[in-house]
């Protein structure tokens, strides 16, 4: 195989988000998030686990930041509890919240790793759920209230900010299929959602830049890329039609200041659209200085008129599949990257997430040998470098995840970690990926 090698300011990292793998759920004052009610209401997690304990990563902070340091991370992306720092969404800011943070921050300062801020990957204050959560404008505000004592609070401690993980998610999955948290089952409420993750992150965003606050922010968008099934109009205008309804529906808005006006044309007559005031859309693309993406999978795309609301059929290209059942194909990175390129411009991208579940064991001896996951993350951040040289502003690779950790409604069934976390003693091993992540690193490259 050829040499791979990265730009020499090219950054590498790990991924990890506080309801994962914090555990402390009702410790220090935190309050209930969205998360702890879904995870401890019966039927809702497929192995019945919850992340009241998680990877206890909030009290073994240091030993897993001492791991990162073996490994040579030069950065780490890491994201706040909303509820840690207002067990009542609003109101009362709890200090011991972000006294965590600060101590998290500073010991990763102290060992020269740089630092990824996520204001929300998912653990919505149950209080503001029960006012309706995402659907309700009124978040918008406590969201900008919330970010602000962040921004205060942590300021120089942070070298990027980013304000939202995957609104697509915390929409889609929160209120359409009712999948994650809080399980709510309606199309129209998933677009309110989107559209109000949407106008908290331009509120954020505008609250960072009057505050100067240091650092620079972004958001993290998850992204499928859409192929036609069949070389055939039909089948291309499938994949079009998905990628407007759940790439471009964010990205738009954000980058171009609209929502994609056929998706608008589609939904019409169809569910009911969210209240988007004149002034959302400026506020919606206030000035972002790069694009976080999170990207797993690539989709097969094809008109299948009983399928609502889309009337899309998609399935996931790849023979081989991780042990979530993805398809793996790392041309889809390729090739949404570019598309990205085309559509948005030169943004700077970091790649905030990349990675694969695999069935690893501890072997009798002590060692977690997940070759599939080497080959996994071989291809894919080949195919990164492979946008990059065709002129993608690509400036960073995050890895999902450090840990094993908390897979939502899986549990602690899936793991995808660099790092094996055995969940009754809590005992980390470093995973054979792990080792070769470190080497990469260290060549920045293979
Ligand atoms: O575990 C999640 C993470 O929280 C968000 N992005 C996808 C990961 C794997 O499913």
């Amino acid at each position: 195989m050829k040499k791979i090698v990265f730009p020499k300011e090219f950054l590498w990292g790990a991924t990890t988000a506080s309801y994962q793998i914090e555990g402390a759920a009702f410790e220090d004052g935190k309050g209930e998030s969205i998360w702890d009610r879904f995870a401890h209401t019966p039927g809702r997690i497929s192995d019945g686990t919850n992340g009241d304990v998680g990877c206890d990563h909030y009290h073994l902070y240091k030993d897993d930041i001492a791991i990162m340091k073996e490994l040579g991370l030069q950065a780490y992306r890491l994201s706040i509890s909303w509820p840690r720092i207002f067990p009542d969404g609003t109101g009362q800011p709890n200090a011991k919240g972000i006294e965590f943070y600060k101590n998290l921050l500073e010991e990763l300062r102290a060992n020269g790793i740089k630092t990824m801020v996520t204001l929300y990957h998912w653990d919505l204050p149950q209080t503001l759920q029960d006012k309706g959560g995402w659907v309700n404008r009124q978040i918008a505000d406590d969201f900008e209230l919330y970010a602000r004592h962040v921004f205060e609070q942590l300021d120089g401690l942070v070298d990027w900010w980013i304000t939202f993980n995957e609104p697509f998610c915390s929409a889609f999955l929160g209120y359409w299929k009712g999948v994650h948290a809080p399980g709510i089952q309606d199309y129209s409420s998933a677009l309110a959602a989107a559209h109000h993750l949407l106008l908290a992150h331009g509120k954020a965003v505008r609250a960072f830049r009057e505050t100067g606050t240091k650092g620079e922010i972004g958001i993290t968008l998850n992204m499928d890329y859409y192929y036609p099934l069949n070389d055939c109009d039909e089948d291309r205008r499938a994949a079009e039609l998905s990628h407007a309804a759940f790439n471009a529906w964010f990205a738009d808005p954000i980058f171009k200041g609209k929502y994609p006006e056929a998706m608008l044309d589609f939904y019409r007559d169809k569910v009911v659209l969210p209240e988007i005031h004149e002034s959302d859309l400026a506020l919606i693309s206030e000035k972002l200085d790069f694009l976080g993406l999170n990207h797993y999978f690539s989709d097969t795309n094809t008109p299948c008129p009983d399928k609502w609301p889309l009337g899309v059929k998609t399935d996931f290209i790849g023979g081989d599949r991780t042990d979530m059942g993805w398809g793996i194909n790392p041309d889809g990175f390729y090739d949404l990257l570019m598309r990205l390129n085309k559509d948005y411009g030169d943004i700077p991208i970091y790649i905030t997430e990349n990675g694969c579940a695999t069935r690893d064991i501890v072997n009798v001896r002590g060692e977690v040998e997940d070759h599939n996951r080497i080959d996994f993350l071989t291809r894919y951040i080949s195919a990164a470098h492979r946008a990059l040289k065709d002129g993608v502003n690509l400036k960073g690779y995050y890895q999902w995840s450090l840990l094993d950790n908390f897979e939502w409604s899986f549990g602690f069934s899936k793991r995808f970690g660099i790092v094996h976390v055995d969940y009754k003693t809590l005992k980390r091993t470093i995973k054979k990926s792990g080792r070769w992540y470190s080497e990469v690193i260290a060549e920045n490259g293979f």
